[in-house]
């Protein structure tokens, strides 16, 4: 279950980066995005994309930040849905 949660978590991610990195929108990488893709702590445009997605998924009441509560409940979520 936790396993689910955590792939869709990425694929939030990897959907913003994969959408910078298409530039002519074919839904394909060329080599070179692709490389980027894949290490995307080599390049910091792409850095911060991953970062402010997985933000906004902490960021309940969208003020920008994640606050210690924020991050409780949803590491706490994680936790219950590892022992469903
Ligand atoms: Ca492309
Ligand atoms: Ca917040």
């Amino acid at each position: 279950m936790v396993k689910i949660v955590f792939v869709c978590k990425t694929f939030t991610a990897d959907k913003q980066k994969w959408t910078y990195l298409d530039k002519d929108g074919d839904q394909s990488l060329s080599y070179e995005e692709f490389r980027k893709f894949l290490r995307p702590e080599d390049q910091n445009d792409l850095r911060k994309i991953e970062i402010n997605s997985i933000i906004k998924e902490y960021d309940e009441d969208n003020d920008g930040k994640v606050s210690s509560d924020e991050y409780l409940k949803m590491t706490g979520k994680y936790i219950k849905n590892r022992r469903s």
